[in-house]
């Protein structure tokens, strides 16, 4: 693919760009939503109604991320390899809660559904970094507080993080990209839509091609760890 060197870029990451560093996707065969109820861990209600069982699905999940052999793979290298080296405007959102994209040295970065470690307490609206199980008397270090600390995440029905933001970059993005998404979640599956719209070029690049894969004027398909190194090489080497 060609693009002009000063053109922006805006990608798009899902749960399928963590799978080949052993984190599980959502709505794979495999998945999390095969395993647990999204209405009983994944929506506002759900935690007023059984905090415990929610706390314990994040602190689960968190412990998960934080094992000694989970780590970054080449396609969350190969993003922090375009953003160093395009010439142009690039931004990274990502719908993912973990830390890979920080730890393979993306910067400029959006967390649109939040941060799997950071908490967000309900009674100061106060955000702290969160490397341990949160629980019923786990106190806010801002505020003191006891048990009111959540996941920073975004969950059914709230508001994704910096969606003006977005939406500008999008607008005047050149191309956008999307992978390991299998775009079923809005506002993020109506990305690729909003910047065609705005007169961008649009890749897919997922493993298999997704739901609203017509929106893309080009798609590759394969394990997010080969295809995404390419098409980075691609990128920089067409650059005009
Ligand atoms: C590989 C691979 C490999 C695998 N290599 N690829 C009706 C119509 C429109 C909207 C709505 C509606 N009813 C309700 C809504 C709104 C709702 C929504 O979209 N619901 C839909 C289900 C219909 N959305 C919301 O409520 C959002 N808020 C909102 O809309 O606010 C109002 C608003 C509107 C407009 C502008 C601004 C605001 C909030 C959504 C919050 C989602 N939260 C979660 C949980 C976060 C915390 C956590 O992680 O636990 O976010 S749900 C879950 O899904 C998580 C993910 O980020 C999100 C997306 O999943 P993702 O990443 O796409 O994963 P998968 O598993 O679905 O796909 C993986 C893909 O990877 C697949 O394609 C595989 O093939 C591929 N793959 N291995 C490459 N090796």
């Amino acid at each position: 693919m060609e693009l002009a060197s000063r053109q922006a870029i805006v990608v798009l990451t899902g749960a399928g760009i963590s799978k080949e560093s052993g984190l599980e996707t959502f709505r794979d065969e495999d998945g999390i939503w095969s395993k647990v109820k999204l209405e009983d861990v994944a929506t506002p209600e759900a935690f007023q109604r059984d905090p415990a069982l929610v706390q314990a699905f994040y602190n689960q999940r968190r412990r998960g991320l934080l094992a000694a052999d989970i780590g970054p793979n080449a396609a969350h290298t190969a993003l922090a390899r375009l953003e160093r080296d395009w010439p142009g405007p690039f931004l990274l959102v990502t719908q993912n809660i973990d830390d890979l994209h920080e730890r393979a040295g993306s910067k400029k970065l959006i967390h649109m559904h939040g941060e799997l470690l950071k908490a967000l307490c309900l009674a100061c609206g106060g955000k702290s970094p969160c490397r341990s199980d949160l629980g019923a008397a786990t106190p806010c270090p801002h505020c003191g507080s006891e048990g009111q600390l959540r996941p920073d995440v975004v969950w059914f029905g709230e508001m994704p993080y910096q969606m003006e933001r977005i939406y500008e970059a999008l607008g005047t993005c050149g191309l956008f990209v999307s992978t390991g998404t299998s775009g079923t979640v809005y506002p993020a599956a109506g990305f690729a839509g909003e910047a065609r719209q705005c007169g961008a070029q649009t890749a897919e690049l997922n493993l298999e091609r997704s739901g609203n894969g017509a929106l893309f004027s080009e798609g590759r398909y394969g394990p997010a760890t080969q295809i995404v190194p390419a098409f980075v090489d691609e990128l920089l080497s067409g650059a005009v």
